[in-house]
């Protein structure tokens, strides 16, 4: 069985949709990332950066990075129709949106939400995140434009990449801006949630 290192709302989410839209068993296990001591030693052995999502495959291999993770289950589970084929021509549109995600929008919400961590300097934090806005919002941007024509980022063929770009949706600091600056996404986030899988996961992730 899956086991998945878990914390409310966060990175997990996008493995969390993916076993239940492949309706494979998966084991929560919730870490406290409150605090850092807070942290236990099993999961600090799986994850030493102390990250959510973390992983352990059913044949024991560990696995971080949540973008990494989508990639390998949908190569595990072809049935589900969760990615294209290998090395066709939506497998590429696939990757690159998916990576472009990890790699930039995450890291954005990163700079936003841990500003601290990005300067030495007390004082700096409010600039970093007001960069991380601006930037978060050219890179919203640019998704928008890659859901045309749409309504998916495979076109009418949903796939890991939209519960990707949903679960970064979901952490937007202000969703009515975002949804009246990029009504594709908008639309996006509605379909998505439609689905039973994503509706039960947002059940048990909401904060509110
Ligand atoms: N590159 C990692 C980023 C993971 C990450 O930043 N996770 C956040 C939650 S969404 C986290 O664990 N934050 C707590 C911390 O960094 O202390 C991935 O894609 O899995």
């Amino acid at each position: 069985m899956y086991k998945l290192f878990w914390a409310k709302s966060m990175g997990s989410m996008a493995a969390e949709v993916l076993f239940e839209e492949i309706g494979t068993e998966y084991e929560k296990i919730a870490v406290d990332l409150e605090k850092e001591e807070n942290r236990s030693a099993e999961f600090l052995a799986v994850n030493p950066t102390g990250q959510i999502p973390a992983l352990i495959l059913p044949d024991g291999t560990v696995m971080t990075e949540s973008a990494a993770m989508v990639l390998h289950i949908c190569d595990r589970h072809p049935e589900a129709k969760l990615a294209p084929p290998a090395g066709s021509p939506e497998s590429a549109r696939f990757q690159r949106w998916l990576m472009f995600m990890a790699a930039t929008l995450y890291s954005t919400d990163q700079r936003l939400y841990y500003a601290d961590r990005m300067t030495t300097d007390a004082a700096g934090t409010a600039g970093i995140e007001a960069a991380a806005r601006a930037a978060m919002d050219r890179h919203f941007a640019l998704m928008d434009d890659a859901l045309n024509p749409g309504p998916y980022l495979l076109g009418e063929t949903y796939s890991a990449a939209d519960v990707y770009l949903w679960m970064l949706a979901k952490w937007h600091p202000d969703d009515k801006q975002l949804f009246a600056d990029n009504p594709r996404i908008a639309k996006l986030v509605d379909l998505v949630e439609a689905r039973p899988a994503v509706a039960k996961v947002w059940a048990e992730n909401r904060e509110d």
